[in-house]
This record gives structure tokens, sequence and C-alpha cells, in this order.
């Protein structure tokens, strides 16, 4: 095994046992919502999970030890620290772990640890992408390169438009990486159940989600596989309240030359300003809405 990597005792039984198991990531919690309701949902969504059939592993860095499976301690420790965690995706990894740092997993991160552990499914609420503007910033999440290589499945709810919907698409065509609407031909914008965009495929049970990604890797394809998933008709937003909001927080982050690393979290909390709230009771249902199907599937893997 991994010597960097520390799985949890309970979710080791799981993966010994051939049980199915959900990855969660950590820069939802220290990144994407604020504390105490990032706990809360974590905590949640665990709950979920359970509920659903399957073990779930929320993974993090904890003095530069990968986790798989963190305790409601540790979850409420990155809670509470929030911003004060470094956000770490792929190429922060080497540095974070032989400082002995702690750190919130991105989604590409998580697929990294979660490929270590052998857990195939994981959930969240939304991915990275290309931003809009990239074609002069070159701002393109390493979210993308880690589906292109890594064999994990996303279930997600689809990508904001904070990011350019259309190029983060053609990225994925390129990258080889299955984009797939569960029970939609049409892409989800996270807080709204439609993009305008449509999706590679649709399907429309667990099963079939599981008969795909089991497709994909005993072909020894490389790289992952993204299920779309849309926020429930009942918690989704007003797209024009939303697209207004997210386009003054574009709108300011390009005026306060916000780059790099910072442009998702800051976004994000700039949206979540505007909206008062609104946006993060539709994140939260949308998070809850993945977490479920992410586990009937990671089920109907193992069967
Ligand atoms: N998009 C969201 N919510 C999030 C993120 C993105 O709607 O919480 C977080 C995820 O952890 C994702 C990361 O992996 O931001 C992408 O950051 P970047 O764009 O810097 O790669
Ligand atoms: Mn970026």
């Amino acid at each position: 095994m991994n010597a960097y990597l520390d799985i949890s005792p309970e979710v080791k039984a799981a993966l010994d046992a051939g049980k199915p198991v959900v990855a969660l990531e950590s820069t939802i919690i220290s990144h994407g919502m604020p504390y105490p309701q990032n706990v809360e949902t974590a905590l949640n969504v665990e709950k979920i999970i359970r509920e659903n059939g399957a073990v779930p592993a929320t993974i993090a860095i904890i003095n530069g030890r990968l986790k798989a499976g963190l305790s409601v301690d540790e979850i409420e420790y990155l809670g509470k620290k929030g911003y004060e965690v470094t956000k770490v995706s792929r190429r922060d990894l080497p540095v974070i772990v032989s400082k002995k740092m702690d750190g919130a997993t991105t989604v590409a991160t998580t697929m990294i640890v979660a490929a270590m552990a052998g857990i195939k499914v994981f959930a969240t609420g939304g991915i990275g992408g290309v931003h809009r503007g990239a074609e002069t910033t070159m701002d393109v999440s390493a979210d993308l390169e880690e589906l292109a290589m890594t064999p994990v499945m996303v279930v997600c709810a689809g990508a904001k438009s904070i990011l350019d919907l259309g190029l983060t698409l053609e990225y994925l065509e390129t990258k080889g990486v299955p984009v797939i609407g569960y029970g939609t031909d049409e892409l989800p914008a996270f807080y709204t159940r439609k993009s305008g965009f449509g999706v590679d495929y649709r399907l429309d049970t667990p099963e079939e989600l599981a008969a795909a990604f089991d497709a994909k890797l005993k072909m020894g394809l490389k790289g992952g596989m993204l299920v779309t998933n849309p926020i429930p008709e009942e918690y989704s937003m007003d797209p024009e309240v939303i697209n207004k909001a997210i386009d003054e927080a574009v709108e300011e982050s390009k005026k306060l030359g916000i780059h790099g690393k910072q442009t998702t979290p800051y976004l994000l909390a700039k949206i979540k300003d505007i909206t008062g709230g609104d946006s993060l009771a539709s994140n939260i249902r949308l998070v809850y809405n993945n977490a479920a199907l992410a586990a009937k599937t990671a089920a109907a893997l193992e069967k």
C-alpha cells in the first residue's frame, strides 16, 4: 500500500469485503461553504451515503497524511479552519505532504487519493472546468485533467456557469471523458436543471451508470466518468437570479484581478453574498441528492 495513505478501519473493512464505498471531497467543506453549515452538510452527506447502502470516505490531508475516511472531529476541524486550510490540487500534493501540512482536497486530489485507496465512486457538488475567458487566461481546472487519467466516477450536479460550459464540454470530449446526464439529455448547471448544452449520453438508473463505468474499467480505458445529476426541481433556483449573480461575481473578480487557485473560491463566496444564502441552501440539497445516487451506483457496481 501507498506509504503516505491512511485508510480508516471502517473504510478498509468495507473495501476488503467488496462492499460499496463512496469518496467525498474536503475543499467543499473548507472553501465551498461557511461554518457551521459546512460541517453539518458533510456529516449529513455521510449519513445519506450510509442510508443508501454504502460506506462514506471523506478525503483530506491531515499532518501530511493522505486520509481516506475522516473522524467527526477531523471534519469539524477542517470546517472550523475554513480558508486557513490549504486548498490542495494535484500540483500542491508533494510539498503539502513533505511539509506535513493539512490540506483540503479538490475534486482532482480526491480522485487521486480515492484511486490509491481503491474507491471507484465519488460524490460532490460541482467540478472545476474551463473558466470564462480561458482563451486568454488559460485557466483550466486540474479537475478535468484528472478525469482524463484517473479511474474514478465523479457524481456532480453539472458545473456552474462561473465556467464556460461549452468549452468545458469540448475539453472533456478531447480528453475522452464520458459526460453522462442522469435522467436528462441536458447538462445541468448546478443551481438549475438546464444549461442549454447537451450531454454525451443519458442514462436512467444506477445500474446503467455502474455498467458503463464497469465496461470502461474492464476495457482498460484510462480515466474517469462524469455523471451529472440535476438538482431536484423543488430546490432549483430561478435562472435569471442566479445567472445575474454569477455575471456580477465574474465581473468583480476581473476588476480585483483575482487569479489562480483563488478564482473558484472567490466566485463561490461572492455568489453566496449576492444571493443572500439562497444559493447555499440549494447547494446543500444538490450535494445530498448526489450522495444518494453515488451510494446506489457504488452498490450496483459491487453486485
Ligand atoms: N465548484 C463548485 N464548488 C466547489 C468547487 C468547485 O461549484 O466547491 C471546488 C472543488 O473542490 C473543485 C475546485 O475541485 O473547487 C476547483 O478549483 P479550481 O477551479 O481552482 O481547480
Ligand atoms: Mn484555475
